[in-house]
């Protein structure tokens, strides 16, 4: 698959490590002008990119956008409010427990909390999530729509669907698909989590705390081995380096986005995009949940985003919360 040129030029940067590259040579290769190079030069500098000018002999790349530090991710952001507080911590116990803490401080809607790695990331029912150190997208967004807190779990629905678009604006050799509830798969392995928690009183929502965790650059070996076989990454699917604060910037740009439209519109048009991404609906699936195991056909989510599980007898179940197996 043909790269864009700019990441044409910053792939033969990457493989020549050290050895400077010239403008001439680059324009030559790729068949552009020296002014084309230069100003893919300057692109890739914006993005985070440095280059050092080596004299008569030309570019080294000498440092990488690595760092979702918030200067890297506003400058991507379109926002009016996601993304305008951001709380970078290099590491943090999981960014949940501070978004909870800022959440009673009764911080803003929109304010993030991300960080380098979490020394005890969790997933649903206290699973640990792994959180390798400055490869993948740790981050908790703390929001405060004006609904009661049983349509919390919309969001998370909400979120998949900002993800998962997100994910298509930075990479674009594959398409990701949403399992139902809380995970975005491609091929068939988990490159997402979603975790959504709540502070609440009975009948309204303090805040939502929707946790997003991204394996962006890890390789294979990056994973302990238990999760080798479930777990991948964008950048091993792309085969390229994830540019993350860009990544954390269009997932605000899209959650902003949806959530904007899910509180003026209602669910129903968060409904088809989630299920134009959904690789759950029309499969033979396993529904396993606290109280039972579900086999089925899975046919549906209904206007509250509960599955529709369609059994060999032909009776139907709705299933709010579980962990799906797709057989
Ligand atoms: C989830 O739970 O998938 C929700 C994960 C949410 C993580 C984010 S990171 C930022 C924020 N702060 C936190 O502390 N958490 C959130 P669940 O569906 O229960 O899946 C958990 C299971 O996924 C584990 O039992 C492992 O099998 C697997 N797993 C753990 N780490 C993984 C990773 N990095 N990539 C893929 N799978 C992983």
């Amino acid at each position: 698959m043909n790269l864009p040129m700019k990441d044409e030029i910053l792939k033969r940067f990457l493989l020549a490590k050290d050895t400077p590259i010239s403008g001439q040579s680059l324009a030559d290769e790729l068949g552009i002008s020296r002014t084309a190079v230069w100003k893919h030069l300057q692109t890739l500098q914006e993005e985070g990119y440095v280059f050092e000018t080596i004299k008569k002999k030309g570019y080294v790349l000498k440092g990488k956008p690595d760092k979702v530090d918030p200067a890297r991710i506003t400058s991507f952001l379109t926002t009016q409010r996601f993304g305008r507080n951001i709380q970078y911590l290099d590491e943090v116990t999981s960014t949940q427990s501070v978004a909870h803490e800022l959440a009673r401080e009764g911080v803003h809607d929109g304010t993030v909390v991300i960080a380098e790695t979490q020394t005890m990331g969790k997933g649903r029912m206290a699973r640990p999530w792994e959180s390798t150190k400055g490869k993948g997208v740790w981050m908790t967004v703390v929001i405060r729509p004006d609904v009661p807190p049983s349509q919390a779990p919309q969001f998370t629905l909400v979120a998949a669907v900002a993800i998962v678009n997100a994910i298509k604006s930075v990479c674009k050799n594959f398409t990701p698909t949403i399992k139902w509830p809380n995970d975005i798969l491609i091929n068939g392995r988990k490159c997402t989590g979603i975790l959504t928690e709540m502070l609440a009183e009975m009948d309204r929502v303090e805040a939502l705390l929707i946790g997003i965790g991204i394996n962006a650059n890890q390789q294979m070996e990056d994973f302990p081995p238990e999760l080798q076989t479930i777990a991948t990454s964008l950048s091993i699917e792309e085969q390229a380096e994830i540019n993350r604060p860009q990544l954390v910037a269009e997932l605000l740009n899209y959650l902003e986005l949806y959530s904007n439209l899910y509180i003026k519109e209602g669910f129903k048009p968060i409904k088809a995009l989630w299920e134009e991404s959904s690789g759950t609906i029309g499969k033979q699936i396993k529904a396993t949940t606290l109280r039972e195991v579900i086999e089925g056909k899975a046919i549906g989510i209904t206007e509250e985003g509960v599955l529709e599980i369609q059994l060999d007898n032909g009776e139907i179940k709705g299933v709010y919360s579980a962990d799906i197996e797709i057989m």
